[in-house]
């Protein structure tokens, strides 16, 4: 039993590599979120430019609270130990009536961190029912490493369009659905994707990934990270800072720099004529 997670949560978690929902937010701090966003793409002329849906913890105090969560970190700690900091976030939304896409893949290979601690959590900034393109997984999956091909398709919203080379339709997959302020938990190996939104309102998703402070980056010489919770005996990652106010100068500049070094990253070994992120 964890602060968080029940025995069989944490079973289920070791056995299938996920567990979901979990309540988080109450309906108040999801609408202040959605409405803080928004008024964010409203400033970038209604959307947020790719670097921009990357890192934003760095940027804006609500997204460093956000990551901060207690019940999130407590949640983190019930699954990798006291010592946890964060690697990134990651806006995924997806318009209504929209084609976009997920395609089926496992995060760890693009990542470039030494271990399958990582844990990856996306938070419901609305309602992602099946109909609107939630998430799904493949149970089990983060106990083996599995083959890419990397498609560069249009609606794919992966940076390299990457997809399993497995036939998915011969697993057992799992949906999870998640109602606004509700969080889905996934080890950095479980594969994962999801489909369309076919619904009248927009699919709104904020990805959080922590990982233990042990963790090292294997394709980048510098690499940054924020600590959430405890002691970080290794300094791996420089410790991202934490913004006072939205867009601080100083934080917009260590954002870029963590933003270009995350494109680095995700593109080493890509071919050469990909996508911009
Ligand atoms: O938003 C989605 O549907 C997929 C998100 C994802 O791939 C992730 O959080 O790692």
């Amino acid at each position: 039993m964890g602060k968080v997670f029940s025995a069989s949560q944490l079973e289920q978690y070791e056995t299938h590599g996920w567990v979901s929902p979990v309540d988080v937010l109450t309906q108040e701090q999801v609408h202040e979120c959605r409405t803080r966003l928004e008024a964010w793409e409203s400033s970038r002329g209604g959307s947020l430019p790719a670097h921009e849906r990357s890192g934003g913890h760095i940027l804006f105090p609500w997204i460093d609270d956000l990551m901060r969560n207690e019940t999130i970190l407590d949640a983190i700690e019930d699954l990798i130990g006291p010592d946890i900091l964060c690697w990134s976030s990651v806006f995924w939304i997806k318009e209504s009536h929209s084609p976009s896409y997920v395609g089926w893949h496992q995060d760890l290979q693009y990542w470039g961190l030494s271990n399958s601690d990582v844990v990856s959590i996306w938070i419901a900034l609305s309602d992602a029912s099946e109909a609107a393109g939630c998430m799904s997984v493949i149970p089990g999956s983060h106990k083996e490493v599995l083959g890419h091909e990397e498609t560069y398709a249009k609606d794919n919203l992966l940076s390299r369009g990457q997809e399993l080379e497995i036939d998915v339709t011969q697993h057992e997959t799992v949906s999870m659905p998640l109602k606004p302020g509700q969080v889905s938990f996934h080890n950095v190996r479980t594969a994962h994707g999801s489909g369309p939104n076919t619904t009248g309102d927009r699919r709104i998703g904020l990805s959080f990934h922590y990982m233990p402070t042990f963790t090292e980056q294997t394709l980048s010489e510098w690499d940054s990270a924020a600590l959430v919770r405890g002691e970080d005996q290794y300094n791996n990652f420089e410790h991202c800072p934490q913004p006072a106010y939205d867009l601080e100068p100083a934080a917009v500049d260590f954002h870029k720099r963590a933003a270009d070094t995350m494109r680095q990253i995700i593109y080493k070994g890509a071919r050469s004529d990909n996508r911009t992120l």
